[in-house]
């Protein structure tokens, strides 16, 4: 008879495997592009002709079919980086606000043995362009996508196979513009009274507070893979006593059937573990588990699971490798506790946002280095993409730092009732589709986010919640699923569904500005309602206060260093009380100054960052840094350089 610790471990096993079938819906795959032996990488990044349509229409690309040749045939082009938002980097003002199709083209040289051998497949990716993306190769639409911060992909080897002696032409339109149905949504208002407003006029309405940045914002990259590829992984990770256990399942595409050897590798290129055949568990002795930073000595252990996959058809014979970086470790909430590897774990960190001078949202690897150096100074865990899906090179490096993640869609602005019906639903659904597919895989991500601030008091939103969280969790059964809220409506009607309560609240600046003293009294109010009606832990997932650096006062007054640094100061005395309790942790609002559209309420940006836009600390930051080693000595267990906090 089996000892009963060892029906245990078979019981989990069974568990996970059956939790693992409920995830696998995704019928698709999109993994990360990587080189190995059997694939390359060819970046398309650098310069790009571009030009926006600034027809009245804002349609004259497509009627002239401005796709069919060389941009510059049609009308002038100008240099424009990719990956990058357009906005900021010209000085035309019309550019910067421009609202409409922009159009992106650059030729290509791809390799001749990609071309000649039939048995390769060249895929073009696109990481991701805000906001609804057309792409053509060599005047051939190879592909369209709706949603600026996922990527999408095309198969191209049959164009460019058609006449190879003509270089590879890449054109790619582009649009910002908003409607109703997408996320976040937007609306379009055409000015009519011409003693207002010139013949034509228009402006996008939105319902969120950073700027509408777009264009090609992450890397275009051209990759192969054998015609048999492996198309996608999934793992779910679980472990027992010290053996870790990777249940993984690989889809395979372009192959009637084909053999598969999978094989588990430790830090030192050591196999741990390893399987045949599309699904398994591997099981790993003397797991080394993924942990998050200053929570224990070694965060973000990281295994390399190898897919090899051998096939063969009445042609050739194909080998596929793929390799995915893989952190064991698991997720769960309790009543009062957010559990990671069954230690509570408390989040002090940030909301960020892809933001930055001249580069608005593109993707800038010395941005992002600077970041996580900021990130780790700070005595940060943790971060939500506010709000929406950032980069997965960003994703990259949470799994490899240990820094936990909230991962939120672009659920961002839902304000009008429109914007609940079953287009904005459907649309939201597919969205969490392409989020899960991407994501499921990084250790970091610990929980879903599907909206931030949606109008909870409106009747359809308890529909659309509840199937849109009820989804999410079909998708992924293993992650916590929560919506974060600001509202009292939300809390009364359209939190039941949700995991963790994540609650934004901003007492003593839009509520009682300039009255810090209300602070302890209405926060913990709050905290106190939402416990005593759900039973569920509470996360504070924005509080702050703008603040123009450099501006000072005291006693304090709004928008002062001293003033940002009160509201914090009052904040944390609260979440010193409740954390004990139930609250599981505090994200600042904001990381860092962020820019918006312009408004009466924005002084250039948002200010609310406890850094600069350029990255330079205000005072608070200082005061954050203070209480986030405190915190992670009273629960974690530093690493021994990090005693004193110093950079990666
Ligand atoms: C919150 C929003 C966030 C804003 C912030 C603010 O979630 O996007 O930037 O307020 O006003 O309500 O600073």
């Amino acid at each position: 008879m089996p000892r009963p610790e060892r029906l245990g471990g078979v019981f989990r096993v069974l568990c996970l495997c059956a939790v693992f079938e409920a995830a696998c819906l995704l019928d698709a795959g999109m993994l990360f592009p990587r080189e190995s032996s059997s694939r390359e990488v060819k970046e398309l990044n650098g310069l790009w002709n571009f030009r926006a349509d600034g027809s009245s229409n804002r349609n004259q690309g497509f009627e002239r079919a401005w796709f069919k040749s060389r941009l510059a045939e049609t009308g002038p082009v100008i240099d424009m980086p990719v990956p990058a938002s357009y906005n900021d980097i010209t000085q035309d003002p019309a550019l910067r606000d421009f609202i409409g199709w922009v159009w992106y083209e650059r030729e290509v040289v791809v390799p001749a043995h990609w071309i000649a051998d039939e048995g390769t497949r060249v895929v073009i990716r696109v990481g991701s362009a805000h906001y609804y993306s057309v792409v053509w190769v060599n005047g051939v639409k190879v592909t369209e996508h709706k949603g600026g911060h996922l990527p999408f992909e095309a198969e191209i080897g049959a164009v460019i196979r058609k006449d190879p002696t003509q270089p590879c032409r890449i054109t790619i339109a582009v649009n910002n513009t908003l409607s109703l149905d997408t996320l976040p949504p937007g609306t379009i208002q055409h000015m009519t009274d011409r003693t207002k407003y010139p013949d034509g006029y228009f402006v996008q309405n939105i319902f969120f507070d950073f700027f509408n940045y777009a264009g090609i914002h992450r890397p275009v990259l051209l990759y192969t893979t054998p015609k048999a590829h492996v198309e996608d992984i999934t793992v779910m990770t679980d472990f027992l006593d010290n053996t870790g256990l990777v249940n993984y399942k690989v889809s395979v595409q372009g192959a009637a059937s084909a053999s598969l050897k999978v094989t588990l590798m430790d830090k030192d290129g050591r196999c741990v573990a390893s399987s045949s055949g599309p699904s398994g568990v591997l099981k790993v002795t003397d797991v080394n588990l993924w942990w998050p930073y200053l929570m224990h000595e070694n965060p973000g252990y990281l295994y390399s699971m190898e897919v090899r996959l051998m096939a063969a058809d009445e042609r050739s014979a194909y080998e596929d490798v793929y390799t995915l970086p893989v952190g064991i470790r698991t997720v769960n909430v309790t009543s009062t506790q957010f559990l990671i590897n069954n230690k509570p774990f408390y989040f002090h960190g940030v909301n960020k946002h892809e933001d930055s001078d001249i580069r608005g949202k593109g993707l800038d690897w010395p941005l992002i280095v600077k970041d996580f150096n900021l990130l780790k100074w700070l005595g940060a865990n943790s971060f939500r993409t506010s709000h929406y899906p950032y980069a997965e090179e960003i994703m990259q490096m949470c799994d490899r730092h240990g820094i936990v993640v909230i991962d939120e869609c672009p659920g961002v602005g839902i304000k009008d009732i429109r914007s609940f019906g079953n287009a904005s639903l459907a649309h939201h659904l597919v969205v969490m589709d392409e989020l899960v597919r991407r994501d499921k895989n990084h250790a970091s991500v610990v929980m879903w986010s599907v909206a931030n601030e949606p109008a909870a008091e409106m009747p359809p939103a308890d529909f659309y919640f509840k199937t849109l969280i009820k989804h999410t969790k079909d998708l992924d059964p293993t992650r916590p699923v929560t919506f974060v809220t600001d509202s009292n409506y939300a809390r009364d009607k359209g939190a039941p569904y949700v995991d963790v309560i994540c609650v934004n609240s901003y007492f003593s600046w839009y509520h009682d500005p300039g009255h810090l003293e209300v602070i302890p009294i209405q926060l913990n109010t709050q905290f106190e309602n939402w416990y005593r009606k759900y039973q569920k832990p509470i996360i504070q997932s924005e509080y702050g206060a703008d603040t123009v650096p450099g501006l000072h006062n005291d006693p304090p007054v709004m928008f002062t260093e001293e003033y940002q640094k009160e509201v914090l100061q009052s904040y944390h005395n609260v979440f010193d009380q409740k954390r004990k309790q139930y609250v599981i942790g505090e994200l600042i609002w904001n990381f860092a100054d962020f820019m918006t559209s312009q408004g009466i309420m924005r002084v250039v940006g948002n200010k609310k960052g406890v850094f600069s836009r350029q990255r330079q600390p205000k005072a608070a930051a200082f005061i954050l840094k203070e209480r986030y080693w405190r915190l992670a000595n009273e629960t974690g267990r530093l690493p021994p350089w990090t005693k004193y906090p110093c950079s990666l």
